[in-house]
Parts: C-alpha cells; structure tokens; sequence
C-alpha cells in the first residue's frame, strides 16, 4: 500500500484495488459456486445456503437453482472457495490494514439474482464482530463479475467509519433477506457513492464504514465474493457482536494468547 493509498483509506474508509484478481481465477470460484448450487457438489460442514427471502415465502419462482440462491456463508471448509480466503496476493494487502498476524473471521459469495428484490441496507459490519479494535478489522469485497448501479453495485458513505457503531434494525422493506440489518435512522444517506467495478476489483473497507447494495434491475446475476479479517490480536469485549464467539481461523503469522 502506498502512502498515499494508506492516507485514503483513514480518512474515507475504503481503498479500491483495481484487478486484484484475474478472469481464471474469478472462474474457479464461479464454478464452484455454480457446482454447490446445482447439487454437483455438497456444501461444505457449517457452509450455509441461504435461499432469497422472495423464493423462500413463495413470491417468486426460480427458473433455475442459482436463481434462489442469496449467498454462500462461511465457505471456510470449502477448499476451492476459500482459497480466496488464502490468496497470497490479497493477505499481502490484508497485512497492510491489520499487521502481520491475520485470522479469517468471515466467509461469503453473495449472489444477487435478477428478479428478486436483494437489496442490502445501509449497516456497518462490526456489528457482528465481538471484538476490538475495530481498525485492525477489515474487509475485502471481490467483483466476480461487472458490477454496476444497475445490477446493484456496492454503495459506500466515504468518512463514515469515522463514527460509532450506530444501532441497528429490520428496515420497514417488504422483502428483507435474513440478518440484513440496516443502521437506524440513516436510510438513502446523502452521501452515498455506489462503487462500479471491472472483474476482478477489490474494495477494502472498514468495519465502521456504512454500506449496502441496491437491487438489481439488470437481466443477469450480480455476484461478488467477500471476506473480513482481523489481527489476531484482537480481544474480545463484553456484550460486543452478534455472531458469538467461532473459531476463527489464522491464516498468517501468529496466534496471541488472549486474542480471538
Ligand atoms: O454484496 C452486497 O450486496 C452487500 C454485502 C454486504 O454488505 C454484507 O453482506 O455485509
């Protein structure tokens, strides 16, 4: 990371790395993806399935098996998926946000299907995070594909990882996918800034900062793959998170004794 890029990312929140990734690299998570939804191969132990809200109440009909699906969760012990997770390319820039002792705490492919409503309002992840502090937490998010405002790109409030963990709630949306909490009282934040990407892009973002997505009203699927990680030096605060306490995985360096 370059001073410069470092100085972005304090004060926006966010740092965009053009073409992380290769088309045949983004192909092998394709497919897995593709192979897991299909019934080709079986999900992973702990890997969730999460049908679209819209499928699963009956709303709508899926014309095919990837057409129900709103994400894969926690692909930890899936060995083609995670080795994103593993990638030496992207734990180089992971040791950049959160030093050189890294545990994987968070898996996912969302895949955002044409017809459904699967939008994602505005929240900050650290709310499922029990554990501080928060800067040696970050995100990463992987365009699989084009992304854009009309199939529902990533939306991003620059500067807002500057505030606290706001609290959150269900939005009074009439489809909402299970556990898409939204920050309570922001709605369409006035300074928000959708992020369009190439394939392969990849956006870091901080566990403060408020984003979402938006619906996609294009013809074809919107999918993105996407990790959190956090130092392993990391400790857990009282009454902090939703998710409770996994073990998380150490993926480079160390392990810290009264770390996560
Ligand atoms: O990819 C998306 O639509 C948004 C994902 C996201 O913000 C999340 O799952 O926390």
């Amino acid at each position: 990371m370059t001073p410069e890029q470092a100085q972005f990312y304090q004060k926006q929140g966010y740092l965009v790395v053009p073409r992380l990734f290769g088309q045949d690299e983004l192909a092998v998570w394709l497919e897995r993806f593709e192979a897991i939804v299909n019934g080709e191969v079986e999900p992973a132990e702990h890997m969730l399935v999460m049908r679209d809200v819209m499928v699963a109440k009956g709303v709508i009909n899926p014309k095919s098996p990837a057409e129900a699906i709103a994400k894969l969760q926690d692909f930890e012990n899936d060995p083609v998926l995670y080795s994103y997770a593993l990638h030496d390319r992207l734990l180089d820039w992971v040791e950049d946000f959160v030093g050189p002792d890294i545990k994987s705490i968070h898996t996912m492919l969302i895949n955002k299907p044409p017809n459904v409503d699967g939008r994602h309002p505005l929240h900050q992840d650290l709310l499922y995070f029990p554990f501080r502090p928060a800067n040696k937490i970050v995100a990463i998010w992987t365009a699989l594909q084009r992304i854009t405002k009309e199939n529902g790109c990533l939306v991003v409030v620059p500067g807002s990882h500057r505030g606290e963990l706001l609290k959150h709630e269900n939005p009074d949306w009439e489809h909402l996918n299970l556990a898409y909490f939204g920050a309570a009282g922001v709605g369409r934040h006035p300074d928000r800034l959708h992020l369009e990407m190439q394939p392969g892009d990849s956006v870091f973002f901080h566990p403060l900062l408020l984003h979402g997505s938006g619906r996609n009203r294009s013809r074809s699927f919107r999918r993105a793959i996407s990790a959190h990680f956090a130092s392993a030096a990391c400790a857990y605060i009282e009454g902090g998170g939703t998710s409770g306490r996994r073990p998380y995985r150490c993926v480079r360096g160390r392990e810290y004794e009264g770390g996560i």
